[in-house]
């Protein structure tokens, strides 16, 4: 599926009659040297989370287990693409409005990103987003 505001990223599958594994590596499966790593797990059912952008920072989104809704918003056109996939990754690179929803119980997302956290980098306020990119 082609989306028009992040790109889906198929992860390479290393399956043997053992199982399954998926290597990422930063700067060839991932297009940006990786300085963080994060999940969100033990999400409770029905809380959503996100609701914000970022004013220069590259993720790709990975769920490792169960599932979550992803809204993303550049300010004109809106989408969304459910995460139910550990061999898919949700590439965003651009300031794009996220939010989080309808996670399962076991979901685990995730988050590779190219900068260390900081808050200055966040826009947590819609209005302020959409004037940011008008
Ligand atoms: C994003 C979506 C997909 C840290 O201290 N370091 C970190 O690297 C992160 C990501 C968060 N935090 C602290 C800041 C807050 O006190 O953890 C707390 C929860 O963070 P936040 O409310 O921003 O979490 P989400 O789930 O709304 O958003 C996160 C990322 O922050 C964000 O960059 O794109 O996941």
């Amino acid at each position: 599926m082609a989306l028009k505001l992040a790109t889906l990223i198929e992860l390479p599958l290393c399956g043997d009659d053992r199982g399954s594994l998926v290597a990422i590596e930063a700067g060839d499966t991932v297009p940006f040297e990786i300085k963080r790593v994060y999940y969100i797990f033990g999400t409770k059912v029905g809380v959503s989370r996100g609701f914000h952008a970022h004013k220069c920072l590259d993720q790709v989104l990975v769920c490792l287990s169960g599932s979550c809704r992803i809204i993303l918003d550049d300010g004109s056109v809106r989408e969304e693409v459910v995460l139910d996939s550990s061999v898919t990754g949700l590439l965003i690179d651009k300031p794009i409005w996220r939010e989080m929803h309808d996670f399962t119980a076991d979901c685990v997302l995730l988050v590779l990103a190219n900068k260390h956290y900081n808050e200055d980098d966040y826009i947590r306020s819609y209005e302020d987003f959409k004037s940011s990119v008008q």
